[in-house]
């Protein structure tokens, strides 16, 4: 059953600034070639500029729908010289205008997205969503993890580049929501990592701060988002007797069943906020600096980990986590122990562990 119990956003603070600034506009052009004396030319998973012996592998083509290649802002101009690519959006220079650019999470990995840089600038989209979308959202777990929609509109990038990226470093993410009345309001989390998809693409958060209630990290017993894997209708990873990605609509990270879910066409909900009737949703991230003021940090394969850090086999209290070892308060590990807000496949922590209704195994290719 849905829970709608409304809940107070107890210790709401004032969030980051606002983004308040229009996006780009995008032209779409579906011409596959542009001539001139570089033929540019879209198809399939590559991107090639006849000529000039440019041609790139794109992971996640099919989010473009034919867009001319000239509109992703940091295609290489030729093959000479070509420096490689940011390994996210914070990685462009300042001043840079928002857009499509390609990153490279993973060495030879070429993934396009939407670059937000209002505001400082630096913002991956992951997701974005509105009322009238023209998405379904109910998409199946292949589907969620390579990606569906437009990256120059409503698109979920997918949970295999999500991973990638927040696997590099530390991540931050804002929920950017527009209320039935047209109100921003934003809900970060200082930590944010998706796992593995032999992890089910489980969530990790961190800890909260907006305008926006804290939707995802409660105590609420069956709607707590974090620690959950993603759910979708063919793959039911939640806490429910029933498969909420079925009855709710969309793919998630479903508990029993949610107190957010933005992946919904005409159902965008957070509690709090808007009982499935919010205007829009985004979802941004960005890396952050862990300090290392206090022994913090750090961590090695074989040991210890600091209270931001954590390796392999050691862990933290608010990181990583290990594959075999530890885990701490928002850590854990696949194999380990885990902590308050941890818990790993085999371990187990306070809102984490391994306490599945339907523990499938989620690696299905
Ligand atoms: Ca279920």
């Amino acid at each position: 059953m849905y829970k709608r119990e409304e809940k107070l956003p107890g210790g709401m603070k004032a969030g980051s600034p606002r983004i308040t600034a229009s996006m780009v506009p995008w032209k779409a052009t579906r011409g596959l070639c542009a001539l001139l004396l570089v033929s540019v030319c879209v198809s399939g998973t590559l991107l090639r500029r006849k000529g000039r012996s440019v041609s790139l592998a794109l992971e996640n083509s099919h989010l473009l729908n034919g867009i001319n290649v000239n509109e992703i802002l940091n295609y290489p101009k030729s093959g000479a010289g070509h420096a490689g690519f940011p390994g996210d959006c914070a990685g462009l220079s300042k001043g840079q205008p928002s857009g499509l650019y390609i990153v490279q999470p993973e060495i030879n990995r070429n993934v396009v997205v939407h670059c937000d840089m209002r505001g400082g600038g630096g913002w991956t989209v992951v997701q974005k969503n509105s009322y009238n979308t023209k998405i379904t959202w109910n998409n199946n777990w292949a589907s969620y993890k390579r990606g569906f929609g437009d990256l120059r509109g409503d698109h979920w990038l997918g949970n295999e580049h999500i991973h990638l990226i927040t696997k590099q470093k530390f991540y931050m993410v804002r929920f950017l929501l527009r209320d039935a009345y047209g109100k921003e309001q934003i809900a970060d989390y200082d930590l944010f990592r998706l796992e593995a998809e032999s992890g089910c693409y489980r969530l990790r958060l961190g800890k909260y701060s907006g305008t926006a209630p804290d939707a995802l990290t409660t105590d609420v017993s069956h709607a707590a988002h974090d620690n959950m894997k993603f759910s979708a209708y063919d793959q039911d990873n939640d806490r429910s007797q029933e498969n909420c990605a079925s009855v709710g609509g969309g793919g998630w990270w479903y508990d029993n069943c949610r107190y957010a879910n933005l992946n919904t066409k005409n159902k965008i909900h957070w509690q709090g906020v808007c009982p499935g009737n919010c205007k829009s949703s985004e979802i941004l991230i960005k890396p952050v600096i862990i300090c290392d003021d206090n022994g913090n940090g750090g961590g090695g394969d074989n040991g210890g980990g600091g209270d931001n850090g954590g390796g392999d086999n050691g862990g933290g209290d608010n990181g990583g986590g290990g594959d075999n070892g530890g885990g701490g308060d928002n850590g854990g590990g696949d194999n380990g122990g885990g902590g308050d807000n941890g818990g790993g496949d085999n371990g187990g922590g306070d809102n984490g562990g391994g306490d599945d209704v339907n523990p499938t195994p989620c690696e299905l290719d």
